[in-house]
């Protein structure tokens, strides 16, 4: 075995879970990476990413120089750039200065309304506070969000209406406590393997009962006593009929819902309707089925509850996790160890970047931006003179694109993201790109929606630079520079400090009047976020230097919170929300007579920027669609065949694969490829409260193509021409 000259101590940057990583290197080169055994996260465990799916920033397509466009974009005919030879390199100087130039100027003429920035949950705290300050404090805006909008959205509103916070509530670790447990909405075994790992262990292991409702026959079905497909969209009928189940054989907690809970006796009227029969006949569910989960859940000692985008990615997402909120305070499985509501966070960091104020209505801290008290402390923060902030809530993420035209968003800074790919109805989504008059996109690779910009901004990778990760359970962790940056590029935190300074100077606000941009290093940074963001007053670069802290963490010497509301809830008392059951918006027909879920595989991200750049892609190269064997028989095809699913909105050609996976009238697509970009297919109608788009349910029809219609991949993805 090669003996390493170094290792450094990191967390890995995919997924919420938040492994700890031992990054071995010789020189530059990270050649193996492991894990601690003594890690409280992952006990040594690491899935094929975090183990193999380090080496995209060793990628010869990473681009690691600022770029310019040759010809400016023309607002309203922007187009993407073909290749690298519509772009000249720049030094950072220019670049800065150009992004500084152009972003002021449509400041001036147009206003903060003009304005947007979407931040990056892969980056850091550290750095999507800064990027929220930046538009904060300097072009007056709130428009300001990330990819959370597209994701837990739902949860987070529910949560907070009914909870007054939106965090998870208990350490995923804490799994092997429960005694019966529901995930739902969630396929942990690809999406969460470390937690999905702890989770097995809970069944085999400590005798713990899982239930498992989702449409897919996910891996956890095979540990599952109780598995519920339901059709893709009906969670609120299935929970309420749980509900339902639950208050009919008196199985209600009444000492927790008396003392800690509101709005029972009117919610307990709306669940009349909800009977095991009506919910079978809407999502398909055996009525027997529903009332054995209510009845194995409600009966434990300690029961919990796991979910993801299967709840959330929903326009009924916001009721589909009040659903579930309401089974955990009819039933009190909250506010101890072994219980709880565990919203599984996604990406690395998008809780810190939620955290940092990466959000159109809070502050960092989740400190309203239209509460007068909170806009009064962060000016004192950032020194911006009295009523200088502004008190409107700004646009979220979706509403940022749909927005850009003349008199609406004019200019974009996209930090690590990719819209071309993850925003549902592309082909809408690229008309609002078009309409944008300047576009900066700062990031590690040009993606697909990169080729759109003006500029293009080179980011260190998470190996590159130090700062702090917050994953799914509110752990802290540090984030730690193995290696020099490639090329020329920097780490997100400089580049927005650089270009605060040049903002600065041409709006002439006087020195004393404008925030800060010098920072002694990235604790600095985080120091003046945890001082006025409470919650992580306590948390030090000391306090984590071996192991994180979950917060709430008040003061130097807390040591954390590993599960909330023993007490009460931040909002005083849990509420219960009367629901309704509505459909998904799209349901399938003679014409489109599927329903298409589209969702994630273990081995890709998301757009696929980080993971086809890496060796990861070799284990699943191509784009497939999930069939169920009845219909894949019925329509005459079998695995390989190619063939085009189509909707109202878009069409793809890909593979067929029969899968055991998906059932009847149901069809999966991945989110991961470009040359079968599923978000083409997708509806873009959001939730009213959440505004997150329906990613989990939409109707389309599959047809025969020909070998010849398989797009080329390497011509249609930013992987093969840049
Ligand atoms: N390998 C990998 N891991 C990832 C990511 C990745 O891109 N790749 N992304 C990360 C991010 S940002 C996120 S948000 C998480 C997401 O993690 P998950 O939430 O596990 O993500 P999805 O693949 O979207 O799967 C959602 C699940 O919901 C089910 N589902 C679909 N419709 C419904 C419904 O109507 N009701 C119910 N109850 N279930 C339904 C699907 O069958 C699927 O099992 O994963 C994170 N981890
Ligand atoms: N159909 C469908 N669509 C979906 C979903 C779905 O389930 N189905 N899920 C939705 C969900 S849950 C999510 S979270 C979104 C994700 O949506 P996005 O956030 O748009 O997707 P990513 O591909 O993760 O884009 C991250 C970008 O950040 C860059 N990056 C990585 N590290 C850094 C860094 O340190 N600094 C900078 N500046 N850039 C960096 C990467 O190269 C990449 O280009 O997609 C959503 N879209
Ligand atoms: S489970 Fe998530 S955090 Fe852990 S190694 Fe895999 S991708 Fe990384
Ligand atoms: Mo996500």
């Amino acid at each position: 075995m090669v003996t390493p000259e170094r290792v450094v101590r990191t967390t890995c940057p995919y997924c919420g879970v938040g492994c700890t990583l031992d990054l071995h290197l010789q020189g530059d080169l990270i050649y193996r990476v492991t894990s601690p055994f003594d890690s409280p996260v992952n006990h040594g465990n690491l899935c094929v990413k975090g183990r193999f799916g380090y080496d995209f920033i060793y990628n010869p397509q990473r681009v690691t120089v600022p770029l310019i466009r040759k010809t400016p974009p023309t607002p309203g005919h922007r187009t993407p750039a073909a290749d690298l030879s519509e772009w000249r390199e720049a030094s950072w100087e220019e670049a800065l200065d150009y992004v500084a130039d152009r972003l002021t100027a449509i400041y001036q003429r147009d206003g903060s309304d003009a304005m947007a920035i979407y931040c990056c949950a892969k980056a850091t705290n550290e750095d999507n506070y800064l990027a929220q300050k930046l538009y904060r404090s300097l072009f007056r805006t709130n428009n300001v969000d990330h990819c959370t909008r597209l994701c837990h959205a739902g949860s987070v509103v529910a949560l907070l209406k009914s909870l007054g916070t939106s965090a998870q509530s208990n350490t995923a670790a804490e799994v092997i406590k429960n005694d019966v447990f529901i995930i739902t909405g969630s396929n942990t075994s690809e999406n969460h393997p470390i937690i999905a790992l702890q989770m097995k262990a809970a069944v085999r292991d400590h005798g713990a009962k899982l239930i498992v409702i989702d449409p897919r026959r996910i891996e956890l079905c095979d540990f599952a006593t109780l598995w519920l497909p339901l059709k893709p969209g009906t969670n609120v009928v299935v929970f309420s009929a749980m509900a339902h189940v639950i208050v009919k054989e008196e199985l209600v907690n009444t000492e927790f819902v008396e003392a800690r809970t509101e709005g029972f006796q009117e919610y307990i009227r709306s669940l009349d309707k909800f009977t095991p029969e009506y919910a079978e006949a809407v999502s398909g569910v055996d009525r027997n089925l529903i009332i054995e989960a209510a009845r194995m859940y409600a009966t434990a000692k300690n029961g919990a509850i796991y979910w993801g985008m299967g709840i959330s990615q929903l326009s009924t997402g916001t009721a589909s996790a009040l659903g579930l909120i309401h089974l955990a305070l009819l039933t009190g499985h909250i506010g101890r160890e072994g219980t709880g509501l565990n919203p599984l966070r996604g990406q690395n960091n998008v809780q810190g970047a939620s955290d940092a104020g990466a959000m159109p209505f809070h502050y960092p801290g989740y400190m309203e931006v239209d509460k007068e008290e909170n806009a009064r402390q962060w000016e004192q923060a950032w020194n911006v003179e009295p009523g200088g902030l502004s008190r409107k809530r700004g646009l979220t993420t979706t509403e940022i694109l749909s927005n850009a035209r003349p008199g609406g968003i004019r200019a974009l800074y996209i930090m690590g993201e990719n819209p071309m790919m993850t925003e549902p109805n592309l082909n809408v989504t690229r008309h609002h790109m078009e309409q944008l008059e300047f576009l900066v996109a700062q990031d590690i690779f040009i993606n697909e929606s990169g080729a759109y910009a003006d500029v293009f901004l080179p980011a260190a990778a998470w190996a590159e630079k130090d700062g702090t990760f917050t994953n799914t359970d509110r752990r802290v962790q540090r984030v730690r520079a193995a290696l020099a940056p490639r090329g020329q590029a920097r780490p997100d935190r400089e580049i927005l400090c650089d270009l605060a300074r040049r903002i600065e100077a041409r709006l002439g606000r006087p020195a004393a009047r404008t925030a800060g941009w010098d920072y002694a290093g990235p604790e600095a940074i985080f120091r003046e976020m945890a001082n006025v963001a409470t919650m992580l007053k306590g948390v030090t670069y000391a306090r984590i230097d071996r192991l994180g802290l979950q917060y709430p963490v008040p003061d130097e010497n807390h040591p954390g919170t590993p599960f909330l509301f023993s007490e009460t809830f931040p909002s005083g008392k849990g509420r219960f929300f009367p629901l309704e059951h509505v459909p998904a918006a799209e349901l399938p027909d003679d014409e489109y007579p599927f329903i298409l879920t589209t969702g994630r595989l273990l081995e890709h991200w998301h757009g696929g920027t980080l993971t086809r750049h890496s060796q990861l892609d070799e284990l699943y190269p191509e784009a497939r669609v999930d069939v169920h064997e009845l219909d894949a028989a019925r329509l005459g095809f079998k695995s390989g065949d190619v063939v085009r699913v189509r909707s109202r909105r878009g069409q793809v050609v890909l593979r067929l694969n029969v899968s055991p996976k998906t059932s009847p009238g149901v069809v999966f697509i991945p989110m991961h490829f470009a040359e079968a970009a599923v978000n083409l297919l997708t509806i873009d109608v959001l939730d009213p409260q959440a505004k997150i788009p329906e990613f989990k349910a939409c109707a389309v029809t599959i047809e025969v193509a020909r070998v010849e219609d398989l797009p080329n991949p390497e011509a249609l993805t930013n992987r093969g021409r840049y």
